[in-house]
């Protein structure tokens, strides 16, 4: 039987060491596995090495592989909206990290359940999920708190929502793509609460997963920035919006100083013909 289309972003930022493999085994396994039709989206910005030269070397192996570049330093997040926005038509669309930490065969398995509801992410915290290298104790310590946090300010009941693997169905995303504006690593919160709120379906399941060393995060920053995203977002849903309007100056000088890029402003709810035809344009 066939399965539905699908497009897997790949986030990238100085991956000239470590998205090789990482393209290869998806393009190669899901090849041999997926019967339906897929693509694999690598979404580049702010890269000062060679991975633009290193994705384009594995895509004259794997035509099944294209790229776009986003030239603003946009954060992994704001590359992901980006990279939902421009993906060609699917019917589901999901996203991994270049370091290749959650395996192909599991990402399969996430596409694989995500034909019988809208959302599926993976999750190094539910039973079958497999975990080749443990985090530092520092990160395990810094993620937990994290979660308890996240667990408290939205009452999602989801035990992993930082996983870098996630498939959804193509349909919600375009539904929820306006309220998406989180740059940073906490992008995964706002995709998740603003799902959850639209009514859809999410569902946690197992993955292989390694940790890898290379990561280009500098984790207090990045705790610090994250912390504010998640804020920002359950203030957003609350009756006190309109502060952030007022504060936004504020808040884009205090990103800035952390260096990192800050909330993006809310995007066009529809994807016109217009729109389709730049797509088109924007991914080689
Ligand atoms: N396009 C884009 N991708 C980014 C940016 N920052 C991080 N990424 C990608 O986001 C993914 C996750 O980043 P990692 O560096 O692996 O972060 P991490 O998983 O928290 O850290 P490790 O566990 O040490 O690997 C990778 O595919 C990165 O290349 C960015 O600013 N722009
Ligand atoms: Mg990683």
């Amino acid at each position: 039987m066939t399965r539905p289309s699908l497009v897997i972003l790949v986030p990238a930022y100085n991956e000239e060491g470590r998205i090789t493999p990482t393209l290869v085994k998806y393009a190669t396994y899901f090849r041999e596995h997926y019967q339906g039709e897929f693509k694999i989206l690598v979404v580049l910005n702010g890269c000062r090495d060679r991975t633009l030269d290193v994705v384009q070397g594995v895509a004259r192996d794997f035509p099944e592989i294209t790229w776009t570049v986003i030239e603003a330093p946009v954060g992994k997040g704001g590359a992901l909206i980006e990279g939902l926005r421009l993906a060609p038509d699917a019917e589901l669309i999901g996203y991994t990290d270049a370091d290749g930490s959650t395996d192909a065969a599991s990402f399969f398995q996430l596409a694989e359940r995500c034909r019988s509801t809208d959302c599926v992410i993976g999750s190094r915290r539910v039973t079958g999920s497999v975990i080749h290298q443990l985090q530092p104790s520092q990160r395990l310590l810094a993620s937990r708190v994290f979660h308890i946090i996240v667990e408290l300010l939205f009452g999602m009941r989801i035990q992993d929502t930082q996983c870098g693997a996630k498939v959804m169905r193509m349909a919600a995303v375009r539904q929820i793509h306006s309220t998406l504006n989180i740059a940073d690593m906490a992008f995964d919160i706002n995709l998740l609460y603003s799902l959850k709120r639209a009514g859809f379906r999410i569902v946690e399941a197992p993955v292989a997963w390694t940790d890898h060393l290379g990561s280009t995060v500098r984790y207090f920053r990045t705790s610090l920035v994250m912390f504010l995203s998640i804020v920002r977002v359950r203030i957003i849903y609350s009756p006190f919006y309109f502060v952030l309007k007022l504060l936004r100056p504020l808040e884009t000088m205090v990103y800035r100083a952390l260096r990192n890029p800050p909330p993006r402003p809310p995007s066009k709810p529809e994807i016109d013909r217009a729109d389709a035809v730049r797509r088109a344009a924007a991914i080689r």
